[in-house]
């Protein structure tokens, strides 16, 4: 078993090597719950902080939500904290347990469900909800949460006009029917049967090709934290244990959810890379596949991740898809949280797949450096490192490796989706010409085309 494990871990470690993940590094975000509203991406996750000093906050500590929309091919907007701990009507100060939301569409308004600690102390989770002409809100809160619900992790699936609650961590899931309203209960919640022992979370509902998926984390005794799923011909159950979509990738916890967007299935999850400690964690997101027989094929977690950036997306290098003697490590110095291309030697590159360079306006390429000397440069070529070239940059000396510039330089016009190389040129025997840590195209009116 601990070499299944090493193994396991091992493969993890060389995956963050071919691999845009965390999706946001501004703040940490946890238990994604994605949704696509009329085409566009949603993400309603949950908000990891530090506990405030000298204050008896819980480990897990929530205060709010915000809400991301995927704008452009890469770039995650924040549209602000749409709730704040002690703005919910019925629950407690400074709780710091407003733990993994859902948002759902029904007919023309959008509601959001979302776990609190309750001041009456009935429970150690009441589920509560808001309503909103729109996905970003802001949303009406309901008085009082949910009656007859206890528990965290709200799942809501939509099947034509009914609507059906799942939430639970334990080692049982529950279901209920919600009204027309979506703000009470329709009937009482009973167990979901059919699921494997072991605690059980995050329920995440989905209905595909007619069939009824139920998607939670699960805990093996031997294993540690997976996510699984399970089918069934009705929404209540009883379900079938179907397998895992993910392997225990040793997060601590491992939140999720599953959208199609413009064809493409993704999993939604989280992981903790960005600070190094599993209560202060980021959402990350990866391409799914259904097989033809409904079964869903194991993800396995990358640092690439999804979306395609374009004009005015940063290109994350450092979230790459193939490295040669060159290596990732973290930012420091003037720069916000991330990751760099770094110990760039002669002759090394890293590969990066899918940018859409649209129809050719580009004409500006920049990228953020930090560098301590003055000899070389690095080239963007098009599939590999030989491809054509399309930008060059020459190193600039910006203060020392670990102060941050950012260079301009003309750049070809190229069209459609290419996967780029970036390699890197200084003298034999140099361990560093510089440090990298993004690439943007612009379409700029003082640069001319190359
Ligand atoms: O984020 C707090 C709790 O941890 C969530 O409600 C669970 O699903 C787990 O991710």
């Amino acid at each position: 078993m601990k070499r299944s494990i090493l193994l396991f871990v091992t493969c993890l470690i060389s995956a963050a090597a071919w691999a845009q993940n965390p999706l946001v590094t501004h703040m940490f975000t946890a238990d994604p719950t994605a949704r696509v509203f009329d085409g566009k991406l949603y993400v309603y996750p949950s908000h990891d902080v530090v506990p405030p000093k000298g204050f008896d906050a819980p480990r897990f500590c929530m205060p709010d939500y915000h809400i991301f929309s995927l704008e452009n091919g890469a770039t995650w907007k924040d549209h602000g904290r749409v709730l704040d701990q002690n703005e919910v009507p019925w629950g407690e100060k400074n709780g710091y347990g407003m733990w993994a939301p859902d948002c759902v569409k029904k007919g023309d308004k959008y509601y959001y469900f979302f776990p609190s600690k309750p001041k009456d102390g009935s429970s150690f989770r009441r589920i509560g909800v808001g309503v909103s002409d729109s996905p970003t809100g802001p949303f009406k809160w309901e008085k009082n949460y949910i009656k007859g619900v206890n528990g965290i992790d709200p799942g809501v699936l939509i099947d034509e006009n009914d609507a059906y609650l799942y939430f639970g961590g334990g080692h049982e899931l529950m279901v209920c029917k919600l009204k027309d309203n979506m703000v009470e209960v329709d009937s009482t919640p009973i167990k979901v049967e059919g699921l494997p022992g072991g605690y059980k979370e995050a329920a995440f509902p989905l209905k595909h090709n007619g069939l009824y998926y139920l998607t939670f984390a699960h805990v093996f005794a031997d294993e540690g934290y997976t996510i699984g799923y399970a089918t069934a011909d009705n929404p209540f159950g009883p379900f079938q244990y179907r397998g895992k979509i993910m392997d225990n990738i040793n997060t601590g916890t491992n939140h999720h959810s599953i959208v199609n967007y413009k064809g493409d299935w993704i999993l939604f999850y989280h992981y903790w890379d960005l600070s190094g400690f599993n209560k202060l964690r980021s959402m990350r997101a990866d391409y799914m596949t259904f097989k033809e027989d409904g079964t869903i094929k194991k993800v396995v977690p990358t640092l690439r991740g999804i979306g395609t950036p374009t004009l005015g997306d940063t290109i994350q290098v450092d979230r790459h898809n193939g490295i040669h003697h060159a290596k990732v490590e973290m930012v420091s110095g003037n720069e916000p949280a991330g990751w760099m291309v770094t110990e760039t030697k002669m002759m090394s590159h890293v590969r990066f797949n899918r940018v859409d360079f649209g129809t050719g306006k580009a004409n500006k390429m920049s990228a953020r450096i930090a560098c301590g000397q003055r000899v070389g440069n690095f080239e963007i070529r098009l599939g590999h490192p030989k491809g054509e070239l399309i930008a060059d940059f020459s190193v600039e000396h910006t203060g020392g490796w670990n102060q941050w510039m950012t260079l301009n330089t003309p750049m070809k016009p190229v069209k459609g989706v290419h996967d780029i190389v970036v390699v890197f040129k200084g003298e034999w025997g140099s361990d560093k010409v510089v440090n990298l840590n993004w690439l943007l195209m612009s379409d700029d009116p003082n640069f001319e085309q190359l």
